[in-house]
């Protein structure tokens, strides 16, 4: 199956902001489909973090990021925006991954002036370093032609102000990025203020992507009012994800019984649906009708509890297993 993905192209224009919910695997770009975002963007931190308990320093190999966005791409049918971070070397390893991401289904890519390997820029005190302008500028010529026939979008991304190297050689680097084929440009900030400053008044091009993870405080009315293009959600849901997470699995320790867990849990219905478990397989119906059925029926097919590593069901746990798909209070 292609991947669903690529059918959508991704529109970024100036003045007319969207949303961009970001995923860390499958699931994730599902529930961002779901709440009704655009766009998902797969995010190099979350990818990092959720899929292999790794820092986001480029540990993640090409081959892995691009096994990441084809799951997410065949996942979803919204438009994917991958994470490229420094597109994993110079311009020639650059045009190579967008390529395996086109092929993934991939709409746009997102890459940063970081040397390779990068820092993360969530991370304050690490060492970090920006590729010269000329050889960003030669990276987004390479990928941009390497993204041609995937009619991609590439989002060039500029570090000045999370390295500390100021507003003006922001401009200049995002002015230079426009010049050279980028189709948005992202400028990175740990504040609203010069973000806001190089959107008002710097004349940019290309339509601009604003990541607001480091000054969460600024509405997005705020953002809009900027002429922003896009915002992205970077990593609120792997967040979200591993609060829950963390706070079920202290409680699991010393429950009595899970049940005492239901609150913090989503149902069994909730995640066959989320993963296409046919309707018929897990509705109070066929469980019923699948009792009743004859035992060579019954081996073939296994329940959805059994799928989901549940117990089957004995008669004596009827009560249970109403409890499990009993809508949420
Ligand atoms: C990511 O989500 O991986 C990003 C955004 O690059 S940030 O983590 O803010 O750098
Ligand atoms: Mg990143």
């Amino acid at each position: 199956m292609l991947p669903t993905g690529a059918e959508r192209r991704l529109e970024l224009v100036a003045g007319r902001l969207i949303r961009l919910g970001g995923a860390h695997d499958a699931l994730s770009a599902r529930l961002v489909e779901e709440a009704g975002f655009p766009a998902v963007w797969l995010s190099g931190f979350g990818v990092s973090a959720a899929q292999f308990a790794l820092p986001d320093v480029n540990l993640v190999t090409l081959s892995e990021s691009v096994e990441a966005a084809r799951r997410v791409t065949a996942s979803v049918k919204i438009p994917v925006v991958v994470d490229a971070d420094n597109g994993f070397g110079d311009a020639m390893n650059a045009a190579r991954a967008v390529r395996e991401y086109g092929q993934a289904g991939v709409a746009g890519v997102c890459l940063e002036d970081n040397t390779f390997p990068k820092r993360c820029s969530l991370y304050p005190g690490a060492p970090r370093q920006l590729v010269s302008v000329a050889d960003m500028c030669a990276k987004l010529d390479a990928v941009r032609r390497a993204a041609g026939p995937y009619d991609m979008v590439i989002i060039a991304r500029v570090e000045s102000l999370i390295a500390g190297l100021g507003s003006e050689d922001a401009v200049t680097r995002a002015h230079a990025y426009a010049e050279a084929g980028a189709d948005a440009i992202l400028v990175h900030g740990r504040e609203f203020a010069p973000l806001r400053k190089i959107a008002i008044s710097a004349q940019i091009t290309k339509p601009m992507v604003i990541v607001p993870t480091l000054f969460r405080e600024v509405s997005f009315a705020e953002i809009a009012e900027c002429g922003f293009a896009a915002v992205v959600c970077a990593n609120q849901l792997l967040r979200a994800m591993l609060r829950a997470g963390q706070a079920v699995a202290k409680w699991m320790l010393r429950a009595e019984t899970l049940a005492e867990l239901d609150p913090l849990l989503s149902t069994l219905e909730d995640v066959n649906r989320l993963v296409h478990v046919p309707d018929d397989w897990f509705a109070e119906k066929a469980v019923a009708a699948a009792s009743s059925a004859a035992e060579p029926a019954k081996s073939k097919r296994r329940s959805c509890h059994e799928r989901n590593g549940d117990k089957k069901p004995s008669p004596h746990s009827s009560s249970d297993h109403r409890r499990h798909h009993a809508p949420r209070r």
